[in-house]
């Protein structure tokens, strides 16, 4: 049986949960009448936690998941779906999931995927780009875009190959088939399957072994990780990590101070290091 935790709301919203436990902020799609499909507003209330994860210290890692037994998330919602994207209160059309997708895989602190039935479609995706995934044994994932016209030739493709290889991405994209969730621990495409009366603790176990291990050295594993695959946009966020590094220094806290102080800066009290 799964333990009772006592998780904090940290804000409100219409389409999510937002709430705290112990370090880990969690996320959950609140719209399990739809299987936990996304509109515009779901997607803009993920970017907005996801942002506020980012910001608040105390968060050290963020859980995603889908509220219910059924479903992770089942991609966008069909019912908004129109020309140009997805739209949303205000009639326009928009693909904001994408936002999000990037804003997963640049926080500096380990997002896990808690799969705790459906993840399809762009819900699929949405589990993909998270660091780690966590399923429930009833878990069932799958891409549908070429059957229900759609597709994500970003991530969605690109990096599920970096995943479980080029000859699988195409299996899954071009047959749209559903995957058992033994069958993605089979392919590296999910980290641990288990009863679905464990997910959370199991979830919750991952997560503080995390933080029991330095923050700064996951943050830079995972910019590195990006950057290996993300070209110019993963070096400048692994750089922008340099660059914080650096102004921690007193060697860049020097060529401030002897700029104010009208001085030359004395370089060579710093070590050079080989
Ligand atoms: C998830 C499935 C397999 C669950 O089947 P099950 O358990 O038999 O339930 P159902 O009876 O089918 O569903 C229950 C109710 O939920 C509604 N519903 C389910 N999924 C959706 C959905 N995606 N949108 C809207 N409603 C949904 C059902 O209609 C049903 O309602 P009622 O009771 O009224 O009939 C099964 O439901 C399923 O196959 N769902 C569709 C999954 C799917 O095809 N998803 C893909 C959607 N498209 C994307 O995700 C686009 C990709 C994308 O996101 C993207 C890509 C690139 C760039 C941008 C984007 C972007 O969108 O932003």
């Amino acid at each position: 049986m799964t333990t009772e935790r006592q998780w904090k709301p940290i804000r409100t919203y219409q389409d999510i949960l937002f709430d705290f436990y112990e370090g880990i902020a969690r996320i959950t799609i609140n719209r399990p009448r739809y299987r936990n499909a996304f509109t515009p507003l779901t997607a803009q209330e993920i970017s907005n936690a996801l942002l506020v994860c980012r910001e608040t210290p105390e968060i050290r890692v963020v859980v995603l998941t889908g509220a219910g037994d059924k479903a992770f998330c089942s991609g966008g919602d069909m019912h908004v779906k129109g020309r140009g994207g997805y739209v949303g209160g205000d009639g326009v059309p928009r693909l904001n999931i994408l936002d999000v997708q990037k804003q997963i895989r640049s926080l500096p602190k380990p997002v896990i995927a808690m799969v705790n039935g459906y993840a399809i479609g762009g819900g699929h995706v949405l589990h993909v780009v998270c660091d780690l995934s966590i399923a429930s044994e009833n878990a069932i994932f799958g891409q549908t875009g070429p059957r229900v016209g759609s597709f994500d030739a970003g991530f969605g493709s690109s990096y599920l190959a970096r995943i479980v290889g080029q000859k699988k991405a195409r299996e899954i994209w071009f047959l749209c088939r559903q995957y058992s969730a033994q069958e993605a621990l089979d392919m590296g495409l999910v980290n641990k399957v288990v009863p679905a009366d464990r997910l959370e603790d199991e979830v919750v176990e991952w997560a503080k072994t995390m933080m029991q291990h330095s923050p700064l050295a996951l943050r830079m594993i995972k910019a590195g990780l990006n950057a290996e695959l993300d070209g110019q946009a993963g070096i400048q966020e692994l750089a922008g990590d340099a660059t914080m590094l650096y102004y921690m220094t007193d060697e860049a806290q020097e060529g401030g101070k002897a700029f104010l102080e009208k001085r030359k800066p004395e370089w060579d009290k710093f070590p050079f290091l080989p």
